[in-house]
């Protein structure tokens, strides 16, 4: 267990606790000791005594020590056999907090959203100590918006539940391959629906193995060649698979990735030679012989095409594309050389610069850069200038030990709410890589914050803006920006742009990156991990980036590290 994850439990119990509400204190310590482990530099794990931490007691340290030593926690185990699971998904509506979903709880039996739901709709919350008429009123709306499920569920909801998908595809023997389509291969930000295509000679045993697959809710449909299940989720998520011979497996795979724009437009210059397609392969129109296809390649070729990535089958220009020789060589994730946005133990990380490095290193990577938090962002543990010194020697240190591999000294430097940078210039100045990025006051006015970020753009020693728009995808909107002014100012400076690869934020997104590709604004691809295993968010990254067009030379971290330094040191 990382520093986050003991972290996360205490916080849990701190809950729990509240929601049982015999001791505000207690809970409140909890929370404490939470923060104090989130921000502490050291893995937990290797402290002799985490009582030395500030606002770590007694208490709390048995908790620790016993998650440390066995990764379980019997007072957590405790809380939870006392407490109804369902009162945990109350803290998804905003403005319910434990001490009164606590009182939810006992005063009027509530142990679940529909509990709470009917509760507010007789009125019978309004006359509980704390609450009131008008927080009835806010509750209400607050619930509605927190459990409806969004029309198109966000990649990073389902990314988790499609690889477990796949875990299972693969240990089933009567499975000769598969892969996923539909808007998830084409790793749309949103998707409807999980698509995949499953080859098989068996296909009976595959669709009853996939209707017993865990945690089906429901099957919708069920056949030798199409099954469709129901996964019971807290937004539930629907699964169709489609259950073709091995040898109409590419023809099938085709059909189902889409889009179904991209295939009009096929369709009518296949009708043009004189085929027909289908998820079965092409027919041709004056012979009638049929033709399944071995390969995507070879269904393109078949229409004079050179073959289209699935990222690029969005319906929009890229037939006139692929025809006029001018379709990108997209990037693919083996051409990323290294990682310039990730979070240690310094900071609100989960693994320390060690742990970071050695793990970039056995992806195949060249170099990572720190770029812990800054001093104003006092939540996320941000460094003030002595600690970022600290850190460059033990950076310095570590680098002793490679060869091969170098982590860079930088940061993520908040830019404050009246432009100015949360760091002077000779503290920026020692450092590798500087990025700057925006974490507070993101409602001011588009004027304001285009400002804020071309003043920042327009430091010498500023190097990537990190997720430059600020969205959460389906959960917060862009904020208002000039972004032209930005894509302008970026250019003229040669600033890079960062897309960030959290599955939440993937910002900036395909759009932009045409357009900054076009300008020659160059991208940063950074996966802002805050462990070891979310370096792995630069897939999702590379996947919008090939949505966005870019090719491997449109990309800061895909260059050797010489050229790279060379980069970052161009304003001397
Ligand atoms: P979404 O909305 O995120 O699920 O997007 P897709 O593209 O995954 O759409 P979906 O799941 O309805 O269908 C998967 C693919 O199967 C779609 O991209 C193209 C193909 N497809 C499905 N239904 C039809 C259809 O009625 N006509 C054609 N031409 N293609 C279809
Ligand atoms: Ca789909
Ligand atoms: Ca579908
Ligand atoms: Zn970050």
């Amino acid at each position: 267990m990382n520093n986050r994850d003991i972290a996360a439990v205490l916080r849990r119990i701190a809950d729990l606790l509240d929601i049982e509400g015999d001791n505000p204190f207690r809970a409140n310590a909890y929370r404490r000791a939470a923060q104090a482990i989130e921000t502490c530099r050291q893995p937990v794990a290797e402290l002799a005594d985490v009582t030395a931490l500030p606002g770590v007691g007694k208490g709390v340290a048995a908790v620790v020590d016993e998650l440390v030593a066995t990764g379980r926690s019997t007072l957590l185990e405790e809380l939870e056999a006392k407490i109804p699971a369902g009162l945990l998904a109350l803290l998804r509506v905003p403005g319910l907090g434990p001490k009164k979903i606590g009182v939810l709880y006992r005063e009027l039996g509530i142990t679940s959203l529909a509990d709470l739901e009917k509760a507010l709709n007789e009125q019978r919350v309004r006359a509980l100590p704390g609450f009131g008429a008008k927080t009835e009123q806010n509750l209400r709306q607050a619930l509605r918006a927190a459990t409806q499920r969004p029309e198109r569920l966000p990649l990073a909801y389902v990314l988790p539940v499609a690889e477990a998908i796949e875990q299972h595809l693969a240990s089933l023997e009567a499975v000769a391959r598969f892969s996923r389509a539909g808007s998830l291969r084409r790793w749309k930000e949103t998707v409807k629906d999980l698509d995949f295509v499953v080859a098989t000679a068996l296909p009976e045993e595959v669709a009853d193995a996939l209707a017993a697959m865990p945690g089906v809710a429901r099957v919708i449909a069920k056949g030798p060649t199409k099954v469709s299940v129901e996964l019971d989720l807290t937004w539930p998520v629907t699964v169709d698979f489609r259950l073709v011979p091995p040898e109409a497996f590419a023809s099938a795979l085709h059909h189902f990735t889409g889009s179904a724009e991209h295939h009009v437009r096929l369709r009518q210059r296949a009708k043009a030679k004189g085929l027909s397609l289908s998820e079965y392969g092409a027919e041709e129109a004056a012979s009638g012989r049929r033709i399944a296809f071995a390969s995507e390649e070879a269904l393109y070729a078949a229409l004079d095409l050179p073959y289209i990535p699935p990222e690029l089958r969005e319906g929009e220009d890229e037939i006139e594309a692929a025809e006029a020789g001018r379709l990108p060589r997209l990037i693919a994730e083996a051409d990323v050389r290294g990682d310039l946005h990730l979070h240690t133990t310094w900071s609100d990380g989960g693994n320390t610069i060690e742990e970071m490095a050695e793990a970039a290193r056995l992806r195949g990577y060249a170099y990572i850069a720190v770029t812990d938090h800054s001093q104003s962002l006092k939540i996320a543990g941000g460094l003030s200038p002595k600690e970022l010194a600290a850190q460059r020697e033990a950076i310095a240190d570590l680098n002793k030990r490679w060869d091969d591999f170098a982590v860079l000294t930088g940061v993520e430097m908040d830019i404050l709410p009246d432009g100015r940078l949360d760091y002077p210039d000779d503290v920026l100045k020692e450092l590798d890589v500087v990025i700057g990025s925006i974490h507070q006051r993101f409602r001011q006015d588009a004027d304001t914050l285009t400002k804020r970020i071309i003043g920042a753009i327009e430091n010498t020693h500023v190097d990537i803006i990190a997720h430059p728009t600020g969205r959460l995808i389906a959960r917060r909107d862009p904020y208002p920006l000039n972004l032209d002014a930005v894509f302008e100012a970026a250019r003229e400076t040669g600033t890079a742009l960062e897309l960030n690869s959290n599955p939440n934020r993937l910002d900036l997104k395909p759009e932009h990156l045409r357009r900054a590709k076009a300008l020659g604004v160059p991208i940063a691809i950074g996966s802002d991990a805050h462990s070891v295993a979310e370096l792995d968010n630069i897939r999702a990254g590379v996947g919008t980036a090939r949505r966005g067009w870019l090719e491997k030379t449109d990309v800061l971290n895909t260059r050797p590290l010489d050229a790279l330094l060379a980069y970052l040191r161009r304003n001397g």
